[in-house]
């Protein structure tokens, strides 16, 4: 990497303050989320708490590998730098002036259903609800790619956060850094967002500006972007060779394939596990998202019946879930479980087992409700 790629990284927003972490984890139990870890704030919404086109930022999960900076709107700049015809630094009123568009992406961590692996694996423990959808506005990433003007014989893009920490005590400090090849950069779709479901993104969701990837592990979404590098090595930070890969151990050789697409996954939201219930119907709700394709069907199986197909509800967002319900009939008294599985258009379906490796990612388990009526 050339030296001069490294000036626009010492940016004002080094010293950023951080959100009081108290403060924060007060928030997120007042919203119902479940902390899964303090410090940094991890937190997840009940499934019982997901459902609807969007979900309230209020109850949004949160995830933080470091603390939480509070930047400033008036000092921060993003850069754009490195392998690039015309080197820029915009402010948040250039990034506001450019052509802006409006997505509803769903959001889900790539250590979402980690729980659920057997042996267990290490990391945040999330059980199912580190998803969620938001309504996202800014430019698209193409466009300010473009304006910077991409060299020839550029292969990757780096995004980097303003936090920062240390990730083992034998290392220095890093950046949340991150990195998309030049064509998923381009082709994805992916947004600079400054707001959330109509409003300015709060601090904890990356304020002023984050990048939202559409269909890929949220990882790839930079919360508090303040460098846009352009490079020609393959990018090997810590959070995209050495975590957020799939690491498998095939005839005594590890493999690491990095995590991308949000694997296909259905959710079920009313009624929430644990509920007691009248006997006789039922109506079952859920969402089901997939970063390959969009939904092609979701089905129920109650008590460990057959596969019943249920009702999609309304048209999806592209990049948003698909809310769907199925209507249960004839339930006598006593505990029952209802499962439910999504399938998408591209052919994958949850499976009964999702593969084990060892960082515990894309665990798409079938999600069971247990329920009892009387
Ligand atoms: N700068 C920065 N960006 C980040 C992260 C982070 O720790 N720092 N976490 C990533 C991960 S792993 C996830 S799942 C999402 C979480 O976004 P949220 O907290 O807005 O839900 O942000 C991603 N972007
Ligand atoms: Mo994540």
């Amino acid at each position: 990497m050339a030296i001069g790629n490294l000036a626009p990284m010492i940016h004002p927003n080094r010293a950023a303050p951080a959100a009081d972490p108290e403060q924060e984890r007060l928030l997120a139990a007042q919203a119902g989320l479940v902390e899964n870890e303090a410090e940094p704030l991890n937190c997840e919404t009940p499934a019982s708490a997901l459902g609807g086109e969007v979900t309230p930022t209020t109850r949004f999960y949160r995830r933080n590998h470091f603390p939480i900076p509070v930047l400033d709107k008036t000092t921060w700049r993003l850069g754009v730098s490195g392998m690039v015809e015309r080197p820029l630094s915009l402010g948040l009123r250039d990034l506001m002036r450019l052509p802006a568009e409006t997505a509803v992406v769903t959001l889900e961590c790539a250590g979402n259903g980690r729980v659920q692996f057997r042996p267990p694996t290490p990391g945040v423990q999330w059980a199912e609800g580190a998803v969620g959808t938001a309504e996202w506005v800014g430019p698209r990433l193409a466009d300010v790619l473009e304006r910077a003007g991409i060299r020839r014989g550029a292969r990757e893009v780096i995004f980097g956060g303003a936090d920062r920490g240390t990730v083992d005590a034998s290392r220095q400090p890093i950046r949340f850094e991150r990195s998309l090849t030049v064509a998923d950069a381009l082709e994805s779709g992916a947004l600079l967002a400054y707001a959330m479901n109509g409003e300015p993104l709060p601090a904890r969701h990356g304020y002023p500006v984050r990048l939202v990837v559409p269909g890929w592990y949220a990882v790839a979404s930079v919360k508090w972007l303040t460098g846009i590098r352009v490079v020609e090595e393959p990018f090997n930070g810590f959070f995209q060779a050495a975590h957020y890969v799939y690491e498998r151990n095939r005839g005594g050789t590890t493999r690491a394939e990095p995590v991308r697409l949000s694997r296909v996954r259905a959710l079920i939201t009313r009624p929430g596990s644990g509920r007691e219930l009248a006997c006789g119907r039922l109506i079952v709700r859920g969402v089901a998202w997939s970063g390959a394709a969009p939904i092609e069907r979701v089905e129920v199986s109650v008590a460990g019946g057959p596969w019943q197909k249920a009702r999609l509800v309304g048209l999806a967002p592209v990049h948003g879930w698909q809310q769907w319900e199925f209507l249960v009939t004839g339930l006598g008294p006593g505990e029952v479980s209802i499962r439910a599985r999504a399938t998408d258009l591209a052919g994958q379906v949850q499976p009964e087992r999702p593969e084990w490796n060892r960082l515990g990612y894309g665990a798409n388990f079938i999600h069971e409700v247990q329920l009892l009526l009387r």
